[in-house]
């Protein structure tokens, strides 16, 4: 049988998530695991880069593996693990570290935004979180990596590192391409429609989170901002109508023209509720179940400990590879 090509994708567990990371990434893990052999990690170690309460972050990492779950991602089928689990990814990140240069890092639309956001802790990881994405990815000779747009500056550092290690070095790690989806992979803040929806935004009417039920996520839609003219129309001049039209699209699974031609001459108040319910029907199963199965700690680290063998078994062919080829000498065993 022809083996399956790898797929890999992460998320950080610094908070709960927004619809905004399930449209844009974890729907599409869903969509895909079947057809690659996929691997999906919870993002710990990058989610350190800002400020983090321990025990946060430590309730954010069972309550994502218990999201990864309930959205369907199969943990015998796909491999789930914690990144922190698998010490190749460091391994691997240091060495990355050797080829990259600062002036890379420094010009990340990413990094530019969080040291804005924070000031007070403009920390080396923080720069070098590109550099950790790069290694958790070509680690496991990745070929598609599903991401929101806004990851898509950093899929392309981590073709280059690829490429330029590879040229260095000889053939070492395949050269990984992005998977970016139609709708829904840039979904903006409902109360500030020109920035993206972020789970570590301020303002919580500005995200739906996951956990959010059903009379909050209408009610924070019937906030959502818009504009003054009546048209239910996706323009560039109308940011809060288009993000609307996009989520709704995107939780339809109709495209955006369908949308507009559905509410077309409607009301914006009856086209906000309409978006919330379509919104609640999705994360309120999804919630649910996450529930329950969080009330099984004991199997959430079953899964993570199952999860974390079977990476390291891929990721230290990875380094070992890596470590041969740069000249380190390979350690003896008894
Ligand atoms: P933080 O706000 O803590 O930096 P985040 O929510 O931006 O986190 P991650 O947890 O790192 O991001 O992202 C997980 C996945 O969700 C990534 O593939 C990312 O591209 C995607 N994603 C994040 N925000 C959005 C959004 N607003 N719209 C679509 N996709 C998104
Ligand atoms: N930086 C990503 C999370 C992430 C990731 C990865 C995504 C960490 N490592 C590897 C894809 C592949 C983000 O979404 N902010």
């Amino acid at each position: 049988m022809e083996e399956k090509k790898i797929l890999f994708s992460a998320i950080q567990p610094s908070g709960i998530l927004t619809i905004g990371n399930y449209l844009g990434a974890l729907r599409n893990f869903k969509k895909l695991q079947s057809d690659y052999q996929s691997i999906f990690s919870l993002a710990d170690l990058h989610t350190l880069t800002v400020k983090q309460e321990p025990a946060n972050l430590r309730k954010n990492t069972y309550e994502l593996t218990a999201l990864y779950l309930a959205c369907g991602i199969d943990p015998n089928e796909s491999i789930l693990f914690a990144q922190s689990h698998v010490s190749a990814h460091t391994e691997l990140a240091w060495i990355l570290n050797t080829i990259c240069y600062p002036g890379e890092l420094s010009r990340m639309t990413q990094f530019k935004d969080k040291s804005k956001k924070h000031e007070d802790n403009i920390n080396m990881g923080l720069m070098d979180y590109p550099v950790l994405m790069a290694a958790d990815i070509l680690l496991y000779q990745t070929e598609l990596v599903p991401i929101g747009a806004d990851q898509k500056q950093h899929l392309e550092l981590a073709r280059d590192l690829a490429i330029r290690f590879n040229n260095r070095y000889g053939e070492t790690f395949k050269v990984p391409e992005g998977y970016i989806g139609k709708n829904g992979a840039r979904v903006m803040s409902l109360t500030e429609p020109e920035k993206k929806m972020s789970k570590s935004d301020a303002n919580e009417n500005g995200f739906i989170s996951m956990n959010d039920d059903k009379d909050t996520i209408i009610r924070k839609f019937k906030r959502a901002v818009t504009d003054s003219d009546n048209k239910i129309v996706f323009d560039e001049s109308k940011p809060g109508i288009s993000n609307l039209l996009t989520i709704y699209s995107a939780c339809k699974d109709i495209t955006i023209e369908q949308a507009e031609k559905e509410f077309e001459g409607k009301m914006y108040g009856e086209f906000k509720l309409k978006v919330g319910e379509a919104v609640a029907d999705i994360v309120e199963p999804i919630r649910l179940e996450k529930e329950r199965l969080l009330a099984n700690k004991d199997y959430i680290d079953e899964v993570l400990k199952n999860g974390a063998e079977r990476a390291e078994r891929i990721a230290y062919k990875t380094v070992n590879k890596v470590y041969k080829k740069v000249g380190l000498v390979p350690r003896k065993w008894n």
